[in-house]
């Protein structure tokens, strides 16, 4: 292996959410909150973010453009951005999309907070499948929107849509809009072509928009491919599509997300509101990503499902009644100890103050989620294997 995955980056003083906001973050509390465990006790397996270095590719081409020495108003105007983004999708998803649908967000879920606006009226419902992340609820409430929300229906943790219920949700006519998870955190499923299809229809044919998150496309386990639900309905302009470097390459905190529009109405209204200033050092590590970074993701990934496969492992010696699949993408184990903390409320809590383990657990994933905790597995594998045998030992 050409990168190390084993090395553990010290993330003091750098700010991260990971390591200073998870008072405010998961508790709603503020920096007084004490727990038994000091701050950097905790072994941190929360937000979804990961403990690994971003690609020394992209923290290079940062260096370089900090080489230019000049940072004033920026904005991407050089056709090279969207042919390094056109070219990923191209080369990874056999998918591409024109230029002029591509504008530019500093994340996505800043996307949607103005999206929900541009697409619904004020008194139109959003749809979303839970469990879900949690952002998707915020996005609808900030906008004072009805949230409908459909339960994926669990067997045995392979999670698959309820069309009957999606179909019966989306008949009504104030259901405008879904968002939708694709490939789908929490639960890691990489819909199908088939999924999506049924999906798309039954929105499509009921006059519903639909805003497909992608931020996970890349992080596929490997043997599995990833659908754009774009590519299933290549006639439609009611589908937006939302990628991002972000997850893929660890730079969450460059704040630079693609989000790509077909309906010229919508775009217009982003066009005419959007402040659409960029970071220069934003856009030159998103150009670096895409043109560099695919030796290092290839690399991740087999890490990723090694870690995965450890898990598996070590759940099943010891929490023989946790009930765990692999997830066919994300770096997010999404585990049910239902049977160990059967009344057990807030799991995050529970596990920070027993274990000294920062996890999430199934109430912050707006519904369908008990009994549920979520670990972030994009870590060293001595840090994994320690979160693990906390979690463990505290259940026994
Ligand atoms: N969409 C999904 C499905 C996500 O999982 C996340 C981050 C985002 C959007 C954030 O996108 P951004 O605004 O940064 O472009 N997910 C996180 C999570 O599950 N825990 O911490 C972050």
């Amino acid at each position: 292996m050409k990168y190390d995955f084993d090395e553990i980056i010290d993330r003091k003083n750098t700010n991260a959410m990971s390591t200073d906001g998870f008072k405010e973050y998961i508790f709603k509390a503020s920096n007084d909150m004490t727990f038994p465990f000091k701050d950097d006790e905790f072994i941190r397996m929360w937000v979804a973010d990961m403990e690994f270095a971003t690609p020394p590719e992209i923290i290079q081409s940062v260096k370089d453009r900090l080489d230019k020495r000049t940072l004033g108003y920026t904005k991407v105007f050089d056709p090279d951005y969207y042919l390094s983004v056109v070219q990923w999708t191209q080369d990874h998803y056999d998918w591409s999309f024109q230029k002029e649908h591509l504008v530019t967000s500093p994340g996505i879920i800043p996307a949607l907070y103005e999206l929900i606006e541009y697409i619904c009226k004020p008194d139109e419902k959003v749809l979303i499948v839970t469990p879900s992340y949690a952002y998707f609820k915020h996005a609808v409430d900030f906008n004072h929107l009805e949230l409908v929300t459909s339960d994926l229906v669990n067997q045995q943790g392979y999670y698959t849509m309820d069309y009957d219920d999606i179909e019966l949700k989306v008949r009504d006519e104030k259901v405008s809009l879904c968002i939708f998870c694709n490939p789908h955190n929490p639960t890691g499923r990489v819909w199908t072509p088939e999924e999506l299809s049924k999906f798309g229809e039954i929105c499509l044919e009921n006059d519903v928009m639909i805003i497909s998150d992608e931020i996970h496309c890349d992080l596929l386990r490997n043997d599995m491919v990833h659908t754009p639900l774009a590519k299933i309905f290549p006639n439609t302009n009611k589908i937006i599509s939302c990628m991002a470097p972000s997850k893929t390459f660890n730079m969450a905190g460059m704040m630079l997300s693609n989000i790509i529009i077909p309906n010229d109405e919508v775009r217009a209204l982003w066009k005419a509101r959007h402040y659409s200033m960029e970071n220069p050092l934003s856009i030159a590590a998103t150009q670096a990503a895409y043109q560099h970074g695919d030796e290092w993701l290839r690399q991740l990934k087999t890490y990723l499902d090694e870690n995965f496969i450890f898990t598996q492992q070590y759940l099943a010696s010891h929490l023989p009644q946790a009930v765990f699949r692999i997830p066919e993408a994300t770096y997010l184990a999404w585990v049910d100890i239902s049977a160990y903390l059967p009344d057990e409320e807030n799991m995050s809590l529970y596990f920070a103050n027993n274990a000294g383990v920062l996890l999430e657990g199934g109430s912050m994933f707006v519904a369908n989620a008990d009994g549920y905790i979520r670990l972030n597995l994009a870590c060293p594998r001595a840090i994994l294997e320690e979160g693990l045998k906390r979690i463990c030992e505290v259940l026994q």
